[in-house]
């Protein structure tokens, strides 16, 4: 049995990591800033594994308390997953996006590279450290080009978990994470916004979605899948960098398209940009329209990656389909929904 120790236990990933380790018969350590409302532990009470973890407080902002946390606890593996992880949020707020982000992922490559124990790190790096398509295809040695807030903050964080490899020898791994979704997704990232706001609509509840940019392509999968990855990074006997993706790159618009032929609705696109509108073939009901105020300043499109690295050092796929991952998270919405 291990002691894992989780940055931002209460987010989506931090959720499906609790639950991997417990499932593993680990003990879980859940690294948690500010109170633990009902709110915000909605995620692990849907696991049904809240009461499974031993919560401390936990800041990246704080040296000192982080420092003496990992000091009390000495997990055997630290997995770092709390982040302001918004991109769109991360242009109104670089200052505090940088400073969780990368010199909180610093702080605790700090307090690993002393300990006498060794511990294994987790880093989450983001396919936002690419930033500007240059290679064809995407691998773990591919030049970092970000030009987001939230993209360049990562990229620090990343080359950081290297340096400390090379200069001191701490064990800190990255994965490069594509998008990873799932029902326990924040609302503000578009595909839960989309699977949310499509069962309102089925119910009568909301009239139309509006959106960004629809032309956006992503590489999604689902975050149990990510946390698979995750989890075996950690367990290899050196610290190494890791794409993790399923390398489907899909748009907005059809992601939102499947989506809604989930909850019933069959789209059609008509005209493009600020006007383009989605409606109901059956009841010709607007169901998606754009609103410019979800447009990025900068909106960099994702690249096309090949993960042969995570299949033949870490013997990982996903397993999920976009199909089905689309599939359990419009399902999850429709059940929400109070009548
Ligand atoms: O946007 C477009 C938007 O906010 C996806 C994080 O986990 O993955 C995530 O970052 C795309 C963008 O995720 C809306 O412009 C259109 O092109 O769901 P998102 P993200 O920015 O890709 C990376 C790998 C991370 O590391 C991050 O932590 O969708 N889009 N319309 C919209 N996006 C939002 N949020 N809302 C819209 O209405």
């Amino acid at each position: 049995m291990a002691k894992v120790l989780i940055t931002g236990v209460l987010g989506q990933d931090g959720a499906y990591l609790a639950q991997h380790a417990l499932e593993h018969g680990h003990e879980v350590i859940g690294g948690a800033r500010g109170e633990l409302t009902d709110e915000r532990l909605w995620r692990l009470r849907h696991l049904g594994i809240a009461d499974q973890i031993a919560f401390i407080p936990f800041d990246l902002g704080d040296s000192a308390l982080i420092e003496q946390q990992i000091k009390q606890h000495r997990p055997d593996f630290i997995f770092n997953m709390a982040a302001q992880s918004s991109v769109g949020d991360s242009f109104s707020t670089p200052l505090a996006t940088a400073e969780i982000g990368g010199m909180g992922a610093l702080r605790i490559f700090e307090v690993a590279r002393w300990a006498d124990w060794a511990p294994h790190v987790f880093q989450a790096s983001s396919s936002e450290i690419f930033g500007c398509i240059t290679d064809a295809q995407h691998t773990e040695d591919s030049s970092f080009n970000p030009k987001t807030p939230y993209g360049a903050t990562k990229l620090f964080a990343h080359i950081m978990a290297e340096a400390y490899r090379a200069s001191y020898g701490t064990f800190v791994s990255t994965g490069i994470l594509f998008n990873h979704e799932s029902p326990l997704r924040g609302e503000n990232f578009v595909t839960r916004k989309i699977t949310k706001s499509l069962a309102q609509i089925k119910a009568g509840q909301q009239d139309t979605v509006y959106l960004g940019n629809l032309d956006a392509r992503r590489d999604w999968s689902h975050a149990r899948d990510f946390v698979e990855a995750m989890w075996r990074i950690v367990q290899l006997p050196q610290p190494d960098n890791f794409v993790i993706a399923s390398g489907r790159l899909v748009s907005v618009r059809d992601f939102t398209s499947m989506a809604a032929a989930r909850a019933g609705f069959d789209l059609v696109w008509e005209d493009h940009g600020v006007n383009e509108k989605g409606f109901d073939r059956k009841t010709g009901k607007l169901i998606v329209g754009v609103d410019p105020v979800f447009y990025r300043p900068y909106d960099p499109a994702q690249p096309k990656v090949n993960t042969g690295k995570a299949a033949s050092v870490l013997g990982w796929t996903p397993q999920t389909t976009l199909e089905e991952l689309v599939g359990e998270m419009v399902d999850f919405e429709l059940q929400q929904i109070k009548h």
